[in-house]
């Protein structure tokens, strides 16, 4: 087991742990109050996996995560007064309330998302990384991502480029035995997940994500092969949601005793015995972290409460259109006129018409459409 690091480190480690872990309680409560809308992913009981790999991180180093990301911003300082908001749909939300809880961003923390098409975020992390080498900055990108994410094209994708490139990037598949109601055995041909990206050049290793030492531990090797030899690698931490796959999970995929089991290896009841047996924290401390959670957690649904709806006039900011796009996506002007793409959805019938019988006359003739039918 490797050494614990000094008591200040311990008590921050237990202290974030301990913070996102009631947040997400509480993000649960105010969801079945239907003060959240949209989906709630939790990811109560990954805590240690997500703190161990915050706490090596540098402030310019970036994090792109899934849709169960609430910690992952906390993790990184964003407050959890805006993550609240955000969820609340109110304006002083990370993203003025208009994400909500698959979408947490924050810009000037580099958490890069928030991500809600699953392995949608490694060609983006890809990206990032890029960017960090363009610039000749000296950042990491790390990426999350779940044990489902592996299976997608996305997943090979990525790993080419980053060993290619050689990408200063970090993969972490937090693996929770899960993609939805489907288990690892079900899902992956190669259920050793740290070997998935092996044929690209990218090793992998597996390890403890209950213990935030150990992926603490692993994320700094990973941190520091990226940022000084410029090779990508992957990890792969085991880790468990005690909650089902979203709020509206009946989870009939798995024994109450499966869960119960994990919940013994509690990461952050376990981390607090440890420190408290090794004498680096006192019980007092110990009880001290949990007091100021709940007190930070309470001011952070009150701030949330407070925090007003967007106004209804704001409704066209920060939508954007490309040139001169003309789909019925195109939101170019606010005016009582039909607006460009309205218009062409308006004669899209008479299009579709004169398509479908061109179609048809050519069914009937080997040598080829006659312009409009006859
Ligand atoms: C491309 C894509 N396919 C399917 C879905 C539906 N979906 C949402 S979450 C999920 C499971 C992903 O599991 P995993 O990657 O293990 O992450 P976890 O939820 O366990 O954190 C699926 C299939 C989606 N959002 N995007
Ligand atoms: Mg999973």
């Amino acid at each position: 087991m490797p050494d614990l690091p000094d008591a200040g480190a311990c008590y921050e480690l237990l202290a974030r742990m301990t913070l996102i872990r009631r947040f997400e309680e509480e993000a649960g409560r105010q969801y079945q109050r239907a003060k959240a809308g949209g989906f709630l992913h939790l990811a109560i009981g990954e805590e240690a996996t997500i703190v161990g790999t915050t706490s090596v991180m540098r402030d310019e180093d970036y994090l792109i995560g899934t849709y169960r990301t609430h910690g992952h911003a906390i993790a990184r300082g964003t407050d959890p007064e805006r993550v609240m908001a955000e969820l609340f749909g109110r304006v002083g939300g990370t993203s003025g309330g208009r994400g909500g809880s698959m979408h947490i961003f924050d810009r000037e923390k580099r958490f890069m998302g928030g991500y809600g098409i699953v392995g949608g975020n490694l060609p983006i992390a890809a990206g990032l990384a890029l960017s960090s080498e363009y610039k000749g900055e000296d950042a990491v990108t790390v990426c999350m991502f779940g044990d489902g994410a592996s299976n997608t094209g996305n997943f090979g994708e990525t790993m080419n480029l980053a060993a290619l490139w050689k990408l200063p990037l970090l993969f972490l598949v937090e693996n929770n035995l899960y993609g939805m109601g489907t288990s690892v055995e079900r899902h992956s041909a190669q259920t050793d997940l740290s070997k998935k990206a092996e044929g690209y050049g990218i090793p992998g290793e597996r390890i403890d994500g209950m213990d935030v030492i150990a992926v603490r531990e692993a994320v700094a090797a990973g941190l520091r092969e990226a940022r000084e030899e410029r090779r990508p690698t992957l990890i792969e931490a085991f880790t468990y949601r005690y909650r089902g796959h979203s709020a509206a999970d009946p989870e009939v995929y798995r024994e109450r005793e499966e869960v119960e089991e994990w919940r013994r290896k509690d990461p952050i009841e376990a981390f607090a015995r440890r420190c408290v047996e090794a004498g680096v924290l006192g019980e007092r401390e110990v009880a001290e972290v949990r007091e100021k959670a709940d007190e930070r957690v309470e001011a952070a649904v009150a701030a949330a409460e407070e925090s007003p709806e967007p106004a209804l006039d704001s409704l066209y900011e920060s939508l954007y259109v490309v040139g001169e796009a003309g789909g019925w996506y195109a939101v170019d002007e606010r005016s009582p006129e039909p607006h460009r793409g309205e218009r062409e959805e308006a004669e899209m019938p008479q299009a579709a018409r004169k398509l479908a019988e061109a179609g048809a006359a050519y069914a009937g003739r080997p040598d080829g459409p006659v312009e409009g039918g006859d």
